[in-house]
């Protein structure tokens, strides 16, 4: 399955993502196809609506100690809840779908998730650093909120502008 990275401003990112029942052969071949999407483009993570899919998946892939990206560090989260958070953090986030921006957000330093596994199994994880901000991050995207949604109105004012420009560079340099 090919993948394309759906970019704001797609009407497709505000969709809410629908919940998960069959854990089959179709889903298992979607998130194979986001994780070489996520890969190639050197991201982090990425939920499915990221490429127009809109069910309730998502992938994490944070970086070890040495800065690497590997298969063992992969999660894959199915249907993911929140049931605990606490504490306060921020940090200069980015988004596939959003390319060339960083803004700081406010985040939950500490959460607790519930989800399922690619095979429906339930699992839990404690997260806290940047795979608490990342998970938190990817479930707004199941929500059809983006990063830049919470930013204040002058910096998102600040923030459109700044993009628009940037998506006019693009497109003349491809001419
Ligand atoms: C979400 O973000 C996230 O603009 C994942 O040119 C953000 O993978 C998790 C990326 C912050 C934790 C902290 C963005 C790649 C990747 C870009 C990403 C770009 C190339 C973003
Ligand atoms: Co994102």
């Amino acid at each position: 399955m090919k993948l394309i990275i759906v970019e704001y401003p797609d009407k497709r990112l505000k969709e809410k993502s629908k919940l998960i029942e069959r854990f089959d052969k179709e889903l298992h071949e979607l998130l194979d196809s986001m994780y070489e999407a996520m890969i190639k483009s050197n991201g982090i993570g990425l939920a499915a609506i990221q490429v127009g899919h809109a069910k309730q998946a998502l992938l994490l892939n944070i970086p070890d100690e040495e800065d690497k990206q590997s298969m063992e560090t992969l999660i894959e989260m199915i249907n993911p809840v929140i049931t605990q958070k606490s504490g306060e953090t921020v940090y200069q986030e980015g988004c596939l779908s959003v390319p060339s921006f960083y803004e700081d957000i406010n985040r939950y330093e500490n959460i607790i998730v519930n989800y399922q596994d690619r095979d429906g199994n339930t699992k839990t994880i404690e997260a806290d650093g940047l795979l608490s901000i990342a998970v938190q991050h990817e479930i707004d995207h199941l929500n059809g909120i983006l990063f830049i949604d919470k930013l204040s109105y002058s910096r998102r004012k600040k923030f459109e502008k700044e993009y628009k420009r940037v998506q006019k560079e693009k497109k003349l340099s491809k001419e």
